[in-house]
């Protein structure tokens, strides 16, 4: 019989155009192989070109799901990506604080690649209270980071830092601030408790904005932390992971471009090696 694979859980909302959300993180999860399961918070009625509609699921039903997980699964990691209010955070964050072993990866979903909100502002409240600091791992995108440290605009590798710092210090959270477009790079900055570290990757252009990448990103962190990988090895392996999945993403005929979560390691291994980024296999 098959070991059991690492086992990831992932908690949050529904995106029907399989981009974003649980959906992207359950493709990247089995394409890190790890078993992927899946809390849903909320549900989205979307495309690759905007967000129609979003229910929230009451917090009696997100509860019920947690549990029936883990009556049945040894979870290794989980992600928290879009609790959509501030009731179902809180039931989130409680159900994580009395599991203190679990890693944790928050994503601080505020908006989408296309400038949607996501987050109300009452529910930033409880994501700084309450859930922030119960993250092994904290991944804010570069506008997140400046909603999330009062800061006016997080834009250069200064204020990356700074952000990632603050983050660490005011929740306790090791923080990766992510999209850091610097031209011919894209640059990542991680804050833990043994210092500052940049991860870089060549920016790889394309024709429109690639919908879900930060959300593959961050599962990618949480699989390669199920699997056993260090923070440091997590974070490097996941940047080869989301390079190689945004070089390989095919096209709709409106011109959308679609990530690809399918890619094999050899395709990242490949995809990592061209744009310099690194990458740290197994022994
Ligand atoms: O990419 C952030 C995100 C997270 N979760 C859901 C989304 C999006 C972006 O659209 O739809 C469900």
């Amino acid at each position: 019989m098959a070991s059991f694979p690492p086992v990831c859980l992932t908690i949050g909302v529904s995106d029907s155009s399989g981009g974003a959300g649980i959906q992207a993180d359950l493709k990247t999860f089995t394409a890190l192989q790890c078993y992927g399961a899946s809390v849903v918070t909320g549900v989205t009625a979307q495309n690759f070109t905007s967000i129609q509609t979003m229910f929230a699921v009451p917090e009696q039903y997100i509860r019920a799901q947690l549990d029936a997980i883990e009556s049945e699964l040894a979870i290794d990691a989980v992600k928290v990506g879009l609790c959509p209010s501030a009731a179902s955070m809180r039931v989130v964050a409680r159900w994580l604080r009395e599991r203190p072993k679990l890693h944790v990866l928050v994503d601080p979903v505020a908006a989408d690649s296309r400038g949607i909100a996501l987050l109300q502002p009452e529910v930033v409240e409880v994501l700084r209270a309450e859930l922030l600091p119960r993250a092994t791992l904290a991944t804010p995108n570069r506008f997140e980071a400046a909603l999330l440290m009062n800061m006016d605009e997080c834009l250069d590798i200064e204020s990356m830092e700074a952000a990632a710092k603050g983050m660490l210090h005011t929740h306790g959270c090791a923080t990766l601030v992510t999209g850091g477009n610097m031209g011919a790079r894209s640059l990542d900055v991680l804050a833990a408790i043994d210092g500052l570290r940049h991860f870089d990757a060549e920016t790889i252009i394309r024709s429109t904005k690639i919908h879900g990448v930060g959300c593959a990103h961050s599962a990618a962190i949480a699989a390669n932390l199920a699997k056993g990988e260090s923070l440091r090895e997590s974070v490097l392996n996941a940047k080869a992971y989301v390079s190689a999945a945004i070089a390989a993403a095919p096209e709709l005929e409106n011109g959308h471009a679609v990530f690809w979560h399918g890619v094999t390691v050899k395709e990242q291994v490949m995809a990592s090696d061209a744009s310099g980024a690194q990458r740290i296999l197994p022994e």
